[in-house]
């Protein structure tokens, strides 16, 4: 009973989801979201195997500010096969978070894109287009947190000297932080980490973050099947009329994150855009599988 009441008060709470490329960090800064709490409570594993470390989605509970946030991390989205931009399922998977807190919990209040500094990369750039432009449409809140900025001689003026960076990408964000997400190796003479002192100022920079631009009310996915329309409609029409602009602007960010665009000019590209639909399809059917079993916990 006791549990239950607990889980009803979590399923409350603003949701807060951090994403971004694998390895860049995101882990490590829920960790520092949780700094404070409870020791008791349960961190998420870091680590820096090349392969990745986070395979699902999971929550934590950070009470930052005497407010309490259900904190979402998630798979590293990465260059995927073929040339696509993220990877099949880490992108499915972090589709199916935004679909299930929208059917099933109280929508997301913030969107946190972590990104490893001190280069905006092109994959950073492809995979905020297609998760954030793409499928939430821009229209949740979103601010950035840098890391791996322990070397900046001045590390908040990193985004001052490349805002612009991301202004020229259309890469907007609500808020920002520059900060370095580990304390580093171990330094006999100092008695902590390398990064200690520079760690430790970041903190309160992601808190920050977090209690300034979270949402008080949660924005929903509410479009279940815009998507799967969208492409019925593209694939009914396409080669008999040029599609409209709404439709070729899905089109593209599909096409980023499942694979290039198909020409008829040679079988080798109508190989790829089979690939593609049955990317396509295996997502859709995981989404409405989701959605169908949602039922009344809308
Ligand atoms: N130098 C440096 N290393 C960092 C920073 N943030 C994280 N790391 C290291 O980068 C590695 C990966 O960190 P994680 O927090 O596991 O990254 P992640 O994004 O959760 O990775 P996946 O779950 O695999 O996608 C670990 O070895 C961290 O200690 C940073 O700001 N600077
Ligand atoms: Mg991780």
């Amino acid at each position: 009973m006791v549990f239950g009441h607990k889980r009803e008060a979590e399923a409350k709470l603003p949701n807060v989801v951090l994403f971004g490329s694998t390895g860049c960090g995101k882990s490590s800064v829920v960790n520092m979201l949780l700094d404070g709490n409870d020791s008791s409570v349960a961190r998420a594993n870091v680590s820096s195997r090349a392969i990745g470390c986070t395979f699902e989605s999971k929550s934590y509970v950070a009470e930052i500010g005497g407010k309490n946030y259900k904190v979402w991390d998630t798979t590293g989205l990465n260059e995927g096969d073929e040339g696509m931009v993220a990877n099949t399922e880490a992108f499915k998977q972090l589709c199916r978070l935004i679909k299930h807190l929208s059917y099933k919990g109280n929508g997301v209040s913030l969107l946190v894109f972590v990104m490893r500094g001190p280069r905006v990369t092109e994959n950073n750039e492809k995979n905020f287009e297609v998760f954030f432009d793409g499928f939430c449409k821009k229209e949740v809140p979103i601010v950035i947190a840098v890391t791996g900025l322990e070397n900046e001689e001045v590390i908040d003026q990193w985004w001052v000297d490349n805002k612009s960076a991301f202004d020229k990408r259309q890469m907007y964000f609500n808020g920002s932080a520059c900060i370095t997400a580990t304390s580093g190796n171990f330094h006999k003479a100092l008695g902590c980490g390398v990064h200690e002192h520079v760690y430790r100022q970041s903190i309160p920079k992601v808190q920050r973050l977090i209690t300034e631009h979270c949402a008080e009310q949660g924005w929903k996915k509410v479009d279940k099947f815009t998507i799967v329309l969208i492409l019925a409609h593209y694939q009914l029409t396409h080669d008999k009329k040029k599609p409209n602009a709404w439709v070729a602007r899905c089109w593209k960010w599909t096409t980023k994150a499942f694979g290039p665009k198909p020409t008829h000019s040679s079988t080798g590209a109508e190989m790829t855009a089979r690939d593609r639909a049955a990317a396509i399809n295996d997502i859709l059917i995981s989404l409405s599988d989701d959605e169908s079993s949602s039922g009344d916990e809308k």
